[in-house]
């Protein structure tokens, strides 16, 4: 089956042939990623629509209830609906696949739904990747909403932020009184907040957090000209406040796309997981020639002994590039 047939499969709704290439995405062997590259840029081409949406915040604030619950919504409203992870830590964990399931147990069980657990080989970088390319196949694949769950610390978010079209943030409501240690980071790249369990409680707490994450966002640079960061009420456990986050995303999708700003966002995005997979081939390709190791080692040695760093540099891409490339014409 060359790519175009292997994409047609996917297209029709052939689940194997879905699995097939999610398998070959997350393999790590350099054949298998340089193949994977050209059927997730095929794909790509083919599913212009759809959307991303990455859901962050902190352990136990309640994404993956919320995640089940909208996701549900979505469906009923004709959707077809995508999860992903990203969860640098599962492969220590070791749980993500069984705990996703379980969390979500109406949606995972839904014909229209498709739940995948964080690729759990290899770096973040590498997790990352892997969950932007299976986004573009799941929307190649007619799930035209992929969310994607992020544990809400630190790096994992960032690079999230880089691979979807709208990225909500969920807080607790009484997290207000901490507004000092919030990172400032996580509100600069925020498209919506969401103040998540209302049904506790404590109302006043509620209001408190929706009034503190208002004025510490309405003191910020909006990140697009005409988007003031909503901050919304909701509770993913009794399904309120889920409709308002719905429109709210396609109030934001409508606004970037009359601006152009949606596709300049998606380009960006491309020519940054492109520039990854680049460096990362080039990388491979080069340690494995055979003297690559030795001359290393020998740039290691000299600069022991106080040789330049530029120097070997450039003497390491006089020896490996420039020959095999007069070698070759
Ligand atoms: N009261 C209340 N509890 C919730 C809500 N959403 C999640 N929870 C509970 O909070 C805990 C963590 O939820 P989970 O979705 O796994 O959080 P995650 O770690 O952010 O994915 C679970 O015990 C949930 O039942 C909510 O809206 N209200
Ligand atoms: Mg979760």
């Amino acid at each position: 089956m060359n790519e175009a047939e292997w994409l047609e499969a996917i297209q029709a709704g052939n689940r194997r042939a879905l699995a097939r290439a999610i398998t070959l995405i997350e393999s790590t062997r350099p054949d298998q990623r340089h193949q994977a590259v050209n059927l997730v840029a095929q794909a790509r081409r083919m599913a212009t629509s759809g959307i991303r949406i990455g859901i962050s915040g902190v352990p136990g604030v309640g994404k993956s209830t919320f995640i089940e619950r909208f996701g549900l919504l979505l469906i009923e409203k004709g959707h077809k609906v995508a999860v992903l992870a990203v969860d640098p830590s599962s492969r220590i964990s070791g749980g993500s696949i069984l705990g996703d399931k379980v969390r979500m147990p109406d949606l995972s069980a839904h014909a229209n739904a498709f739940i995948r657990p964080s690729p759990s080989a290899g770096s973040l970088g590498g997790v990352a990747r892997r969950t932007h390319e299976n986004a573009a196949l799941l929307h190649a694949a007619g799930y035209d909403v992929v969310l994607i769950e992020t544990v809400g610390v630190g790096q994992s978010e960032i690079e999230v932020a880089k691979m979807v079209d709208f990225f909500l943030v969920l807080m607790l409501p009484n997290a207000g009184d901490e507004m000092q240690g919030i990172k400032r980071g996580i509100l600069e790249m925020a498209d919506c907040l969401v103040v998540n369990k209302i049904d506790q409680p404590d109302a006043a707490a509620v209001n408190r957090a929706l009034n503190d994450y208002r004025s510490a966002l309405s003191l910020m640079r909006p990140r697009f000209q005409g988007w003031q960061v909503p901050v919304l009420p909701a509770s993913g456990l009794q399904g309120t406040g889920l409709e308002e986050v719905w429109s709210t995303i396609q109030k934001h999708r409508d606004l970037l796309q009359k601006s152009g700003l949606w596709q300049q966002q998606r380009s960006d995005q491309a020519a940054y997981w492109f520039g990854q997979d680049w460096a990362t081939a080039l990388l491979e390709a080069l340690q494995a020639h055979p003297e690559y190791g030795d001359f290393q080692q020998q740039a290691f040695a000299a600069m022991q002994n106080g040789g330049s760093f530029s120097d070997w540099i450039e003497a390491f891409l006089g020896h490996f590039c420039q020959t095999d490339h007069r070698a070759k014409s």
